[in-house]
């Protein structure tokens, strides 16, 4: 049984889907980010950066939703939804959960955090420049799943889709939504289709971008 603090629609949401794609025994806890929860001293104490998501895994917690999603993928490899060492798109595989955790999730921390990178009076211009990295990651995005989908990895669909397609999600109100662009798009209706897609709005109560 694993553990895991989440927040509904935040980077917790890799991590819920995964659990419910790879059926994994576990129990949720909220973390109230309104009221700051995840910056008390116990839960600082599980992920000293006071975000979500933080997974308890053996009894330790493990931060970092790209790492989760990894982790995850390799302790249920019989379940096939994540290439191993040595198996084919391996490569494919980490360099883009790696572009996706280093490049877009800043981009978007930026955009939904600009209070973090700079004075409140700076926040427009750190949003716009925030929007330009976020939709040029779009471009590339698509342009890879154009020539190589209709999954991140091809034919076959991996823990890889999930995080892309949160990720795609919180775009859902920005100027340039990341389903404007046609091959994006064409992912995350396959994704919406996927009963852990259902399973987690039901749970999590969410309800836009269904
Ligand atoms: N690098 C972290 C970032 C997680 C993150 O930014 N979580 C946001 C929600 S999407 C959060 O907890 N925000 C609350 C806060 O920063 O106080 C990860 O990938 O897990």
């Amino acid at each position: 049984m694993v553990t895991l603090y989440y927040s509904p629609g935040t980077a917790s949401m890799v991590a819920h889907l995964a659990l419910l794609e790879l059926d994994v025994a576990h129990e949720l806890r909220l973390v109230d980010l309104d009221a700051k929860a995840q910056k008390s001293p116990e839960y600082l104490r599980l992920n000293p950066s006071g975000v979500v998501p933080t997974l308890i895994v053996d009894g330790a917690p493990v931060c970092e939703c790209a790492a989760i999603m990894l982790l995850l993928g390799e302790r249920h490899a019989d379940k096939n939804m994540a290439p191993q060492p040595g198996e084919a798109k391996r490569n494919t595989y980490l360099q883009w959960t790696l572009h996706l955790a280093n490049t877009l999730q800043p981009a978007f921390r930026q955009w939904f955090y600009p209070a973090d990178f700079g004075p409140a009076e700076q926040g427009d211009a750190m949003r716009a420049f925030a929007q330009k990295r976020i939709e040029a990651v779009w471009d590339r995005l698509d342009a890879h799943l154009a020539t190589n989908g209709p999954h991140m990895l091809g034919e076959k669909f991996s823990l890889l889709d999930l995080y892309a397609t949160m990720l795609m999600r919180w775009s859902r109100n920005m100027p340039k939504p990341a389903d404007r662009w046609p091959a994006l798009a064409a992912l995350a209706t396959r994704i919406k289709a996927r009963p852990s897609w259902k399973r987690l709005y039901e749970i999590e109560g969410l309800t836009e971008w269904a």
